[in-house]
Parts: C-alpha cells; sequence; structure tokens
C-alpha cells in the first residue's frame, strides 16, 4: 500500500500548483534538458507564499539531518530572499543565525567585494530553490569555500528533481554532492513527492505520464 504523503508536503505543492510555480508543460531548463515540469521559484511572491516558505525552510532545518549552523548563505538570486525570510523565520522561532549572499555583479567601488552580510565563517548551510544537475549548488559551494574560515554544513533546497548526477556511476546529483562535499542535502520536496500527490489526487494522467518518461531518462529510481 501506498503511504499517504505528509499533509504538509500536499498543502506544498498543492499552493505551488495554484499559483502557477509548479507548471506542466515544455521547458528547457539549465542543463539543456528538456522538462515536461518546471518549479519556478520566482513566482514565490506574495507575503503569504513567503511565510509558507520560510516555515517549510524553517522545518526542515530542525527536523532533517542539518546539523547546527551559524550562518545561512543564499546564493544569487533567488536564494538571497529565501535565505533572508528563512534566517526571520527562524529568529521568531528562537534560534539567531547570520545571512549572506553573494552579488553576481562584480563591484569594485564603496565597500567592494562579492559578499553581502553576515561574514562567511563558521558553520554554514546553503538555502537553494532547485537541484537539477548540481551545476547551481555546485558554484554555491565554490563560492563558500573562497573563504578559508567557512565550513560547508549542508544544504536544503526547496525541491529536488531527484535526477542523475554527472558522473556514469548511476547516482543521483544529491547522492554525489553529498559524497562530494561531505555534507546532508535536504529537500523540502522532491520529484517523489510530486508523482505520489498527482498519483493520490487524480486528474493528473496525462501530466504524470510525460513526467515519468522524463523521470526514466533523467531520474533515478531511489
Ligand atoms: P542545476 O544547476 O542543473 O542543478 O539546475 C538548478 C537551477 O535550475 C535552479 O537554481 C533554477 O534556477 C533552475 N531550475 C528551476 O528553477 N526549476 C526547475 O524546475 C528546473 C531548473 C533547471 O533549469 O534545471
Amino acid at each position: 500500500a501506498t503511504t499517504p504523503l505528509d499533509p504538509a508536503k500536499v498543502a506544498f505543492i498543492e499552493s505551488a500548483i495554484e499559483h502557477g510555480v509548479l507548471i506542466f508543460g515544455q521547458f528547457t531548463l539549465k542543463s539543456g534538458r528538456i522538462s515536461p515540469y518546471f518549479f519556478n521559484a520566482g513566482l514565490l511572491y506574495s507575503g503569504s507564499l513567503l511565510s509558507a516558505t520560510a516555515n517549510a525552510y524553517a522545518k526542515i532545518l530542525a527536523s532533517s539531518r542539518i546539523p547546527d549552523f551559524d550562518v545561512l548563505f543564499g546564493p544569487a538570486y533567488k536564494g538571497i530572499s529565501l535565505a533572508a525570510i528563512t534566517a526571520v523565520k527562524l529568529f521568531e522561532e528562537g534560534k539567531e543565525v547570520g545571512y549572506a549572499y553573494n552579488r553576481k555583479e562584480k563591484k569594485d567601488h564603496g565597500e567592494g567585494g562579492n559578499m553581502v552580510g553576515h561574514p562567511l565563517k563558521g558553520r554554514v548551510v546553503i538555502i537553494d530553490d532547485v537541484l537539477t544537475s548540481g551545476k547551481a549548488i555546485r558554484e554555491a559551494i565554490a563560492i563558500l569555500n573562497e573563504h578559508p574560515e567557512a565550513k560547508l554544513v549542508g544544504v536544503v533546497q526547496l525541491v529536488d528533481r531527484q535526477e542523475r548526477g554527472k558522473g556514469d556511476g548511476g547516482k543521483s546529483t544529491v547522492q554525489e554532492v553529498e559524497e562530494e562535499f561531505g555534507v546532508p542535502v535536504e529537500p523540502i520536496i522532491a520529484l517523489n513527492d510530486i508523482l505520489k500527490y498527482m498519483e493520490q489526487k487524480g486528474g493528473w494522467e496525462k501530466e504524470l505520464e510525460e513526467v515519468k518518461k522524463y523521470r526514466a531518462e533523467y531520474g533515478v529510481e531511489l
């Protein structure tokens, strides 16, 4: 028997679909893969959606394998606001952490430097939106690694698309990143959750078929 999906995940997926954050169609991804679905965190653009998102990040940070940390790093652009709202939420729950982000553009006047916010030192968790091939998260980790006093202790994502990594060992991107950097990578929702939601809800037969076809090509069986 299939176990029912966690109600919090159902609410998150439902809200994402309702607001066009999770959409179905045909999309070319950064990696060049053509996907029948897309999760656009840029459309989390109202107070209520941001609040729900911050709650979800705070919950995963507290309940998952992510160890204790000092600083949240939100990579530009989308990670910036995601890390900020999460830092606020954590503070409201009694936990004070620093917040930092990078600039994408080089800045040679004013305070200089490409990092803004809390100094990148101590135990750092990266907050990001979507994980596909791992390119974006590897870039973020490379930025972090330019700061010798900073130690990466975990990564949280809104969505793990559960795709194959860059190696030919059949590993998922998450497995590769976890092994390469020795830290846990935790998603709020994964493709499996989205598929489960569609199956349990019904009425998504056509989309389900397309997503499963895509998963057969680029995904991993977990
Ligand atoms: P990778 O760098 O291949 O892991 O792709 C992750 C990035 O792709 C994310 O940071 C997003 O900017 C973008 N993306 C989405 O936002 N939503 C998706 O559903 C898929 C992608 C994507 O292009 O793979």
